[in-house]
């Protein structure tokens, strides 16, 4: 028997996690979100600390990673990378695999602007502590970055060859995930933008209802596997910040 995938990442927060956690859903993958078992039973922040100081010489930086037969690997897209091919949530060919990670990359370059629009001074600052930075970044997030963003997905998809249904070629890949993941926290965070752009951006809202349609996926978003999203994630409904 192959060892199970080990996940690592905040029990309480949907975060970078959630990334992975909709791959290993989608490709059926078995896997123990170690975190989120009760501390009696090796889980909780107390693990990942565990491994983060535990002098490991390839230690990960910062949750999410995840640890198969020994290994550990980090850093959302690569984590992605890792698991696309083992769980076939990515094309055969190598270049199509590269336009995947690209896309994926830029789905991170997303996340963290959108992590950002709460917290533009500091991460170590709580939120209150910048909120009239928060309502500037926001409105720039809003107004231009969102837009830029999803108008890039949108083209990407309305100009695939081999048709619009996903994001690289004619099937699912992990960064067809990331996207419904990162349209479903930008309507918890900003439901009034969200509400007046997405007529713009047909493609992407089509593919987000496709990725929650997959049956796998489906039942996962209904499970208590699913958190779901809150104050301490990365998508934060504000709505002094949804204007
Ligand atoms: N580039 C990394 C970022 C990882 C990251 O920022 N993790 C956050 C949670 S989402 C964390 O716990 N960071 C701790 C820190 O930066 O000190 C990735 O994509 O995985």
């Amino acid at each position: 028997m192959p060892d199970s995938y080990r996940l690592y990442y905040w029990p309480q927060i949907q975060g970078r996690g959630e990334f992975v956690r909709l791959a290993l859903e989608a490709g059926g993958a078995d896997y123990i979100d170690v975190a989120r078992r009760s501390g009696k039973r090796g889980g909780g922040s107390a693990a990942i600390m565990k491994v983060l100081e535990g002098g490991d010489p390839h230690a990960p930086f910062a949750p999410p990673f995840l640890e198969l037969d020994g290994e550990l690997i980090s850093q959302t897209a690569n984590i992605l990378a890792f698991l696309g091919p083992r769980l076939g949530l990515v094309p055969a060919d190598e270049r199509s695999r590269r336009r995947v990670q690209q896309l994926q990359l830029l789905v991170a370059d997303f996340v963290a602007e959108a992590h950002d629009t709460h917290h533009p001074l500091a991460t170590s600052l709580r939120y209150e502590e910048q909120k009239p930075a928060a309502r500037k970044n926001a409105k720039a997030f809003t107004t231009l970055r969102m837009t830029k963003y999803l108008g890039y997905f949108e083209r990407v998809l309305a100009r695939n060859p081999d048709g619009a249904q996903w994001l690289v070629g004619d099937s699912l890949s992990y960064v067809d995930l990331s996207l419904f993941q990162v349209v479903a926290g930008l309507r918890f965070a900003f439901p009034s933008a969200m509400k007046k752009l997405e007529p713009a951006y047909p493609h992407v809202v089509a593919l987000a209802a496709r990725v929650a349609a997959l049956p796998r996926i489906a039942r996962y978003l209904k499970s208590k596997r699913r958190i779901a999203f809150n104050q301490s994630g990365i998508f934060r409904h504000y709505a002094e910040l949804d204007r």
